[in-house]
């Protein structure tokens, strides 16, 4: 019977800790944004033979709903993985995909391309599946007014 008692109390504090933590502790910049009620409607291409995305740098607020509508213009399969937001999803080749998250934190999201789509040169420049990548800056609705 002891035994239990010290359990539960044991479950009180972890959960007591966690809601303190939430409460009181995180810093200011690691808390989830407030919802903006905007939706930004992104469109991203593989660039055909040229393992790229475009464009490889996007801006969007904390908060903000986030669409992306992502175009693969090669006639074999990409993908798109944004790790922070849970999104992993194949691109069939010569097709449009949208992928939905919300950017509920400041910082840099990376994404890129989940699946193997091989290599070649571009203009000289010899580019992989490895190059398919970007990020999306979740910026903070108050310390940039941009
Ligand atoms: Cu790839």
């Amino acid at each position: 019977m002891n035994k239990y008692v010290l359990i539960i109390i044991i479950v009180i504090l972890v959960l007591g800790g966690g809601v303190v933590y939430r409460q009181f502790l995180i810093p200011e910049a690691s808390k989830p944004c407030a919802p903006t009620g905007t939706t930004r409607d992104i469109t991203i291409i593989a660039v055909k033979d040229e393992w790229k995305f475009t464009p490889e740098d996007i801006d969007v607020k904390c908060g903000d709903s986030v669409v992306l509508t992502v175009v693969n213009e090669d006639s074999y399969d990409h993908g798109i993985g944004i790790d922070a937001v849970g999104v992993s999803q194949r691109m069939p080749a010569n097709s449009t995909i949208k992928v939905e998250f919300v950017a509920t934190q400041v910082g840099d999201l990376p994404f890129y391309c989940s699946v193997p789509c091989g290599e070649g040169d571009v203009e000289g420049k010899h580019r992989t599946h490895l190059d398919m990548v970007g990020k999306i800056h979740v910026q903070s609705l108050i310390s940039n007014s941009k």
